[in-house]
């Protein structure tokens, strides 16, 4: 089975709940929608249990815009980054490492972060903007309306960024392929439009992080509940 995977914002403990209704099994594909970490303060557990299902699993890390700020921020040196990280939580994604590490963002301590963060910025190397999976593109946030014929598609900073009243979500990538995204905490349900399903189901806000299984085309919420992919 292929799984895409919402957004977890260091949600740990509503990982290991959908990972254990999904009972996977050899063989089985999870590919991550990005947005690993900040908000919630559990980095280091997320990045092991993140590092130890690429071990068991074939796993696909998509991008998020927070990896985005992240990577411009340490490996770019933008310290114009900073503003975002301190708004968006980059200070609870460094608690757990003390308060040295929380001042090291407020100092743009850019070295300091990297030692920090090197489990993550290790996972950051190996990371995609999208895939293509049957007759899905899974991404971090969404398309603009003229990248929806532009093949190969060439990605842009918005697509990290992209909120749904930017997206066209009547219309199919290429003509075919359904967008398959997060970024966007619209409900506790997924959002479903004939080009595009929403999985950030709030696994960021103390909520829940949600898995679209491709092969059953539904969305499997980290209590258990099942949404089918039926269009509106
Ligand atoms: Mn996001």
């Amino acid at each position: 089975m292929k799984y895409v995977i919402g957004d977890i914002h260091a949600n740990v403990r509503e990982l290991e709940r959908l990972l254990g209704i999904l009972s996977l099994q050899k063989g089985d594909s999870l590919i991550f929608l990005g947005d690993y970490i900040n908000k919630l303060p559990d980095t280091r557990e997320t990045l092991s249990l993140l590092s130890a299902l690429k071990d068991e699993y074939a796993c696909t890390f998509i991008k998020g815009n927070h990896e985005f700020v992240w990577d411009r921020y340490l490996n770019g040196k933008e310290t114009t980054r900073q503003e975002f990280l301190l708004r968006y939580g980059g200070k609870e994604a460094l608690h757990e490492y003390g308060e040295d590490a929380t001042k090291a963002l407020e100092n743009n301590n850019i070295s300091a972060i990297t030692h920090y963060l090197q489990p993550y910025l290790d996972l950051m190397q190996e990371m995609k903007d999208w895939l293509i999976v049957d007759e899905y593109i899974a991404l971090h946030a969404g398309l603009s309306a003229d990248q929806y014929a532009e093949s190969p598609l060439i990605f842009r900073e918005e697509n990290y960024f992209l909120r749904p009243k930017h997206i066209p979500v009547q219309k199919k990538y290429l003509g075919r392929f359904v967008l398959v995204a997060g970024h966007t905490h619209l409900a506790e349900e997924p959002t479903v439009f004939p080009g595009y399903i929403n999985i950030d189901l709030g696994a960021g806000y103390g909520k829940y992080l949600g898995a679209y299984a491709i092969e059953k085309r539904m969305v499997i919420r980290s209590d258990g509940k099942t949404f089918p992919f039926i269009p509106s």
